[in-house]
């Protein structure tokens, strides 16, 4: 298996860090670990200092102030040695076990593989509200798209340098969104596997309403405006 960068970002999720980043490294031994606190305000910083100076494949990088998700993870691309890159939420939601099943797949010629939490039906462990809005979120963007996408939001991915380097505009959660519009309208080969997942550890960061709105702007933007992978 190639080496990989397993990038986690993570603002006040002092609950679950410790937990995600035990997981990646029990299913991915050999990874380059980035770990990036986007300005929390809780123990998230403490925690990362701590595991960076216990393991040595573990860097941690922190932004003074809050600068959103999708610059955490731009700043994880940024300090990355290896050229195949993964992402992991910090809330202990996704498992770190599905990493290896999603690295073969894109040694298979694969640029970005997600892991979809909707590709064998409705997760059990995921508020319905949550899961009513991501099924819908996928089947609007499978439309607008033309492709069929079953998570769009998923934050458990493995993907190339190609992907990473794709331009994108968004701030926050709507990142992913964005960047999986951004590689089907590229015409980057794109797979899914499907995962289960586990409740939130700590509180929730996501504004329902204002997330719908910005992830619509983020797959319109993704599928209208031009790039030159
Ligand atoms: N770096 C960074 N990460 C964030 C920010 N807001 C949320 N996140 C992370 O994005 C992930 C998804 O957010 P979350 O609150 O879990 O949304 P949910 O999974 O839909 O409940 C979590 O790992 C959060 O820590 C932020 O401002 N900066
Ligand atoms: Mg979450």
């Amino acid at each position: 298996m190639k080496k990989v960068s397993i990038i986690i970002p993570a603002y006040n999720e002092e609950e679950g860090l410790k937990k995600t980043v035990k997981g990646v490294i029990q299913a991915v031994p050999d990874a380059e670990i980035i770990l990036v606190d986007d300005g929390s305000r809780d123990n998230t910083w403490k925690i990362m200092e701590k595991l960076s100076k216990e393991h040595k494949n573990i860097k941690s990088y922190r932004h003074k102030k809050n600068k959103g998700k999708a610059s955490a993870l731009k700043t994880g691309f940024s300090k990355a040695k290896t050229d195949i890159l993964g992402t992991i939420d910090s809330d202990y939601t996704y498992p770190p076990k599905y990493f290896p099943a999603m690295i073969k797949k894109m040694e298979k010629g694969y640029d970005l593989v997600v892991g979809s939490r909707f590709l064998k039906g409705f997760p059990k462990k995921y508020p319905l509200i949550r899961a009513l809005a991501n099924r819908l979120g996928a089947l609007a963007s499978s439309i607008i798209l033309f492709h069929k996408i079953t998570d769009v939001t998923t934050g458990l991915r493995i993907f190339n340098r190609k992907v990473a380097n794709l331009p994108t505009r968004a701030k926050n959660l709507d990142f992913e969104a964005e960047l999986t519009a951004r590689v089907i309208k590229s015409r980057i080969k794109y797979a899914e596997v499907p995962i289960t997942m586990k409740p939130r550890l700590g509180m929730s960061k996501l504004n329902l309403i204002k997330h719908i709105i910005s992830f619509f702007i983020a797959v319109l933007r993704g599928a209208v405006l031009k790039s030159n992978p």
